[in-house]
């Protein structure tokens, strides 16, 4: 682990790097972490495009109506995890975050059931798929309106900060929430409260089809920090370690009583916005083509390797565990069966009102409650 004495400038214009696409430590510091922690943070990465890819064949099944894929910003996900402390700290992701929410121990199963709304479904079914939410965690469940979750988060920052426990917020987004005025009046908010909250951007460059140069006539979201009067900080997405350590140094300076930081990390997403989007429309193959080669897996999986800490049977043992676990999870989440229609109007309200009321028995009229929502 690093001492509070490594300090990243704030915005210094060149992303911080820690290793090369060739899986070469390229730190002004001498590596420093625990070997297990850093095989445990590929072991994420690697879990996490499982999960994707698995997510993607079971929309093209029909049994999951809505997949946004993380594909490309697992490296910062899995960073950002190693940063805080889960079930202390507050956590206020967006849809994209998959990987993060199993970095800091959401269940895989509740993940799957969560995404094919299942009788096994924590929510019930009653969530849009890709929007976790886990309260064991301090986990916020992802609202879809983009930039919503901005003001809570800082809210609750406020809170940690009255509490004086020395808890922080983490709060991510990607590029387009800045764009919102709702990102606006927390980053003001949080900047003149002090509040011990990290932002990080997942800037992957896009907000669907509009790029990021369409959206801002600023140069980079980090820059605007300047504005709120905290640290900004431009980080290499594609690099977990990188991540990790702005993070922290972030998530260090908000419980010692400094305030909130912005962190910008440069990402991708290999594939569409989500199942619903055709990217091919508006950005270039060998675009793609180049982040891709700047992957977080691989190029992870060459430090180890360069380290001696990994080799193609470790490789092939985690496969097979991975692909276990996946298999395992499907087979139990799908088993769970089918949400019934009436599960719609529980838990809506304490004491459900008299058009619930009226609503439930007009449909009850026309179909039966107990049979599958969909
Ligand atoms: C307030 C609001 N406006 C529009 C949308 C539709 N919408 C859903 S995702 C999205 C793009 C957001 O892009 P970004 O924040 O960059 O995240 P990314 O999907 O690129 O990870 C938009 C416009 C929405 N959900 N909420």
């Amino acid at each position: 682990m690093i001492g509070k004495t490594q300090r990243f400038e704030p915005f210094a214009e060149a992303p911080v790097r820690v290793i090369d696409e060739a899986g070469q430590w390229i730190a002004p510091f001498a590596y420093n972490l625990d070997d297990d922690f850093v095989r445990g943070m590929y072991r994420d990465l690697v879990r996490a495009r499982r999960l994707d890819e698995r997510l993607s064949t079971l929309q093209r099944q029909g049994k999951v109506s809505f997949v946004a894929s993380a594909a490309g910003h697992e490296g910062a996900q899995v960073g950002m995890a190693r940063a805080i402390e889960p079930g202390r700290d507050w956590l206020y992701p967006y849809y994209r975050d998959l990987p993060l929410a199993l970095a800091v121990g959401w269940p895989l199963a509740e993940a799957i059931a969560q995404q094919m709304a299942t009788r096994a479904d924590p929510a019930r079914g009653r969530q849009m798929p890709a929007h976790p939410g886990s309260a064991a965690l301090n986990l916020f469940t992802v609202a879809s309106p983009i930039a919503s979750h901005v003001p809570p988060a800082v809210g609750t920052a406020i809170a940690q900060k009255l509490a004086g426990q020395g808890d922080v917020t983490l709060c991510t987004f990607g590029d387009g929430a800045t764009s919102e005025g709702d990102w606006h009046a927390a980053l003001n908010l949080a900047g003149a409260q002090g509040a011990p909250v990290v932002f990080f951007c997942e800037n992957n460059g896009y907000a669907i089809s509009v790029a990021f140069r369409h959206q801002s006539g600023s140069v980079d979201v980090a820059t605007k920090a300047h504005a709120y009067g905290m640290p900004g900080y431009r980080v290499d997405g594609m690099d977990a370690l990188a991540c990790y350590f702005v993070t922290r140094q972030a998530v260090e300076a908000a419980r010692d009583g400094l305030g909130p930081s912005l962190v910008e990390a440069f990402v991708y997403r290999y594939g569409a916005h989500s199942n619903a989007d055709d990217d091919a429309r508006y950005r270039p193959a060998d675009e793609v083509a180049a982040w891709r080669r700047r992957d977080p897996i691989g190029r992870m999986r060459r430090f180890l390797e360069g380290r001696g800490l990994w080799d193609d049977a470790a490789e092939a043992a985690l496969a097979a565990e991975l692909k276990a676990e996946l298999d395992a999870a499907v087979r139990a989440v799908e088993a769970a069966g089918p949400v019934p229609l009436g599960w719609m109007f529980d838990d809506v309200l304490a004491s459900p009102s008299l058009q619930l009321r009226k609503q439930r028995a007009a449909l009850a009229a026309q179909r039966d409650l107990e049979e599958p929502a969909r």
